[in-house]
């Protein structure tokens, strides 16, 4: 007989449901079209209906906002755009009062050109101790006018700019593997790695339960920055042979956040770690180095139950050597959401909720990005005009960016802003999302709100919820079957006809079942 795991006596963070909230996009409480911290406060009781168990909020420490706050002039204090250092002292009192976690984004890999770090950086020549902290290097060919290296920046032309040194020469170069508005710190610096070890402490004391780190697979850079072996053709891709990430020095440093966070026993470190090779995913979550990594796999796989189930293997595969808890996630503020990449309307919402059963029913934490739980759709049509995300410029208008799935949240009331905003929205909402709104969604047993409550509650109480491992049951051509240990049985079929039932009592199912038939683009649990 199986024994459940007894989740109580796991870290916390092993088997929580984790809320990515994007400040700028989920309730504004000032005003300014902005959403800000005084917002998340506000909305602190829905979150709690909702059930989840911490939350993750994207970067809001001071920013100029060249990329939507990932580029941070002081680590150690909150833009007064999100309200200010008091705004966040209060919103983690308030939801440690209301048992949810907070977990803050901190951006290791690179500053705001308006960091006084990157302006003293400026004004001091080559091969000063400022200049040091980041990675200057001089031109190569006549006159030094060819970058350094032929890295690509992610948002597109060269991951190197140009500075006029301060008696008006043309000067050195800096590299920025994202926006020239995020210069690359230089880690090999003692000064980068204790300034940060400061912001970890500042936050912890300050009461946060952890962090996501992002782009965790960054910071160390390979000696002598050597060209690239094929330059990349697509931007957005970060692949394994790829020498702008995953260099083996990035190990060293994660042990040194470790040590900060295990003064911190309960807190958690959770890497944005874009490798695909499983051997070198799990480095990252050794015993001495990050708690929990982001894997993409199931937010990169199309509706097909044979994908889905490679996926989800990869994942359990990834993280079994080290013995860490597996991630689950379906889209975040990078990625097109769900429903839109499920082939959108309502075929790409069944499967969306469909998609969450099957994830919620898998060993491990989940994180469900802010909006998914109202089924909203990306928003492809916004004007040019409005686009934000630094890619739409620096592609030349060729990529359109992330802005699509940054659109605010609509709370209730049947015209845009929806309850967002006061003020005007820095993105606008569509108008057709009357019905989508949490005031339209929260007593309607239909709904894709109301299916997220249902299935957190579920996974939280049932005891058929536990176990680390999974059983695959055979199953009929485009579904899937599978047991969790505790003795939840999730059973998908992204077929276009519909399916018998296994034998069981359902649990809760992510669209009406016909008889003992499950139909096409749903998902089941039953016990
Ligand atoms: O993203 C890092 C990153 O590698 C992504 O740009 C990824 O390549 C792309 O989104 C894949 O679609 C993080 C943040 O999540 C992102 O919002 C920031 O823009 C970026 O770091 C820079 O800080």
């Amino acid at each position: 007989m199986l024994v459940p795991v007894d989740r109580a006596k796991q870290p916390w963070w092993r088997s929580a449901v984790f809320y990515q909230v994007y400040p700028r996009s989920f309730a504004d409480f000032d005003g300014d079209g902005v959403g800000d911290l005084g917002g998340v406060r506000e909305k602190l009781g829905y979150l709690e209906l909702l059930g989840i168990d911490a939350l993750w909020v994207c970067p809001v420490m001071t920013s100029p906002m060249a990329d939507g706050g990932y580029d941070v002039a002081d680590p150690r204090d909150i833009d007064p755009l999100f309200g200010g250092l008091a705004a966040m002292d209060e919103l983690i009192a308030e939801a440690h009062l209301r048992h949810i976690k907070i977990t803050m984004d901190l951006v290791p890999n690179h500053t705001s050109n308006e960091h006084p770090w990157f302006l003293a950086a400026l004004e001091a020549g080559p091969d000063s101790p400022e200049r040091a902290r980041y990675l200057f290097r001089d031109g190569r060919g006549p006159g030094g006018d060819a970058p350094p290296n032929n890295w690509p920046s992610i948002f597109g032309g060269p991951a190197w700019t140009r500075i006029t040194e301060p008696d008006g020469t043309p000067g050195q170069w800096y590299l920025h593997i994202f926006a020239p508005e995020q210069p690359d710190l230089n880690w090999e610096n003692p000064e980068v790695a204790a300034d940060f070890e400061k912001t970890l402490r500042f936050w912890l004391d300050r009461g946060v339960d952890g962090f996501r780190l992002d782009v965790a697979h960054g910071m160390a850079k390979p000696a002598g920055l050597p060209d690239m072996a094929v330059a990349k053709s697509s931007m957005l891709s970060n692949d394994d042979d790829d020498p702008r990430f995953n260099n083996p020095a990035v190990h060293e440093i994660h042990r040194r956040i470790r040590k900060v966070l295990d003064d911190y026993p309960d807190a958690v470190s959770i890497g944005e770690v874009w490798v695909n090779d499983n051997t070198r995913f799990g480095e990252y979550l050794r015993p001495d180095e990050l708690h929990l990594a982001f894997n993409f796999r199931l937010a990169k796989t199309d509706f097909d139950a044979d994908h889905v189930r490679a996926a989800i293997d990869n994942s359990l595969a990834a993280v079994a050597p080290v013995a860490a808890a597996p991630t689950w996630t379906l889209s975040n503020h990078d990625i097109a959401r769900e429903v839109t990449r499920y082939g959108g309307g309502a075929v790409g919402e069944a499967r969306a909720r469909a998609m969450l059963l099957v994830e919620l029913a898998l060993p491990g934490t989940v994180f469900i990005y802010n909006g998914a739980e109202l089924g909203l759709p990306n928003v492809d049509d916004l004007p040019d005009e409005v686009l934000q995300d630094p890619a739409w410029e620096r592609s030349g208008h060729t990529e359109r960016g992330r802005d699509g799935c940054r659109v605010p949240i609509p709370w209730e009331g049947t015209t845009p802003p929806f309850g967002f905003t006061t003020g005007t929205p820095w993105l606008p909402m569509p108008a057709d999302w009357a019905g989508r709104t949490v005031e339209a969604q929260l007593e309607e047993l239909g709904s894709t709100l109301s299916l997220y409550r249902m299935a957190i509650e579920l996974r939280g109480l049932r005891p058929e919820f536990s176990g680390d491992r999974i059983e695959w049951y055979g199953s009929p051509p485009g579904c899937l079957a599978f047991r969790r240990e505790g003795g939840l049985v999730c059973v998908l079929n992204a077929s276009n006809i519909p399916t018998q039932l296994p034998p069981g009592d359902v649990l809760l199912a992510s669209a009406a079942l016909d008889g003992g038939q499950l139909p096409p683009n749903t998902a089941a649990w039953l016990v």
